[in-house]
């Protein structure tokens, strides 16, 4: 790994205690390390739970194309950048996720450092929301 990217893990993690937006732990981002991964998929696919996405919580570098995958689309599943608090869901109009209403297929590419959460407009009571940590590219140093 790169030292910068280190340092910028090792500030992610130092900052991480108390920090849990759309309920997304630090360990829920340690488990699906998908840094390695591209693109990353997020889809409310799971057998029986149309209410989850999958995965909810991700890590995944700068660069990275995430796909949102809507079932059956995002009419019945309104996606959202943004926080869910108190059951109330806070758009937020500068985060890279941005927002899908119509398609099944919300694709972007996330080249900015930072946590971006997201969440269903219409299921967030249900826990329908995830977020996603971007930390930056691994070796990306080595090809300088
Ligand atoms: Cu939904």
């Amino acid at each position: 790994m790169s030292s910068r990217g280190c340092v910028a893990l090792l500030l992610w993690a130092a900052a991480a205690p108390g920090h849990a937006l759309n309920n997304c732990l630090p360990g829920d981002f340690a488990n699906t390390d998908l840094r390695g991964s591209n693109p990353v998929v997020i889809a409310n696919d799971s057998p029986g739970n149309p209410f989850l996405y999958r995965p909810r919580c991700a890590l995944i570098a700068a660069g990275t194309t995430v796909i949102f995958r809507a079932v059956p689309n995002f009419g019945m599943h309104p996606l959202f950048a943004g926080t869910v608090s108190a059951g109330m869901g806070n758009f937020d109009p500068t985060s890279p996720i941005g927002s899908a209403n119509t398609g099944e297929e919300h694709s972007v590419v996330i080249n900015e450092i930072g946590e971006f959460p997201y969440f269903c407009d219409f299921h967030l009571a249900s826990g329908m929301f995830g977020s996603l940590m971007v930390v930056p590219q691994l070796f990306a140093d080595d090809f300088e």
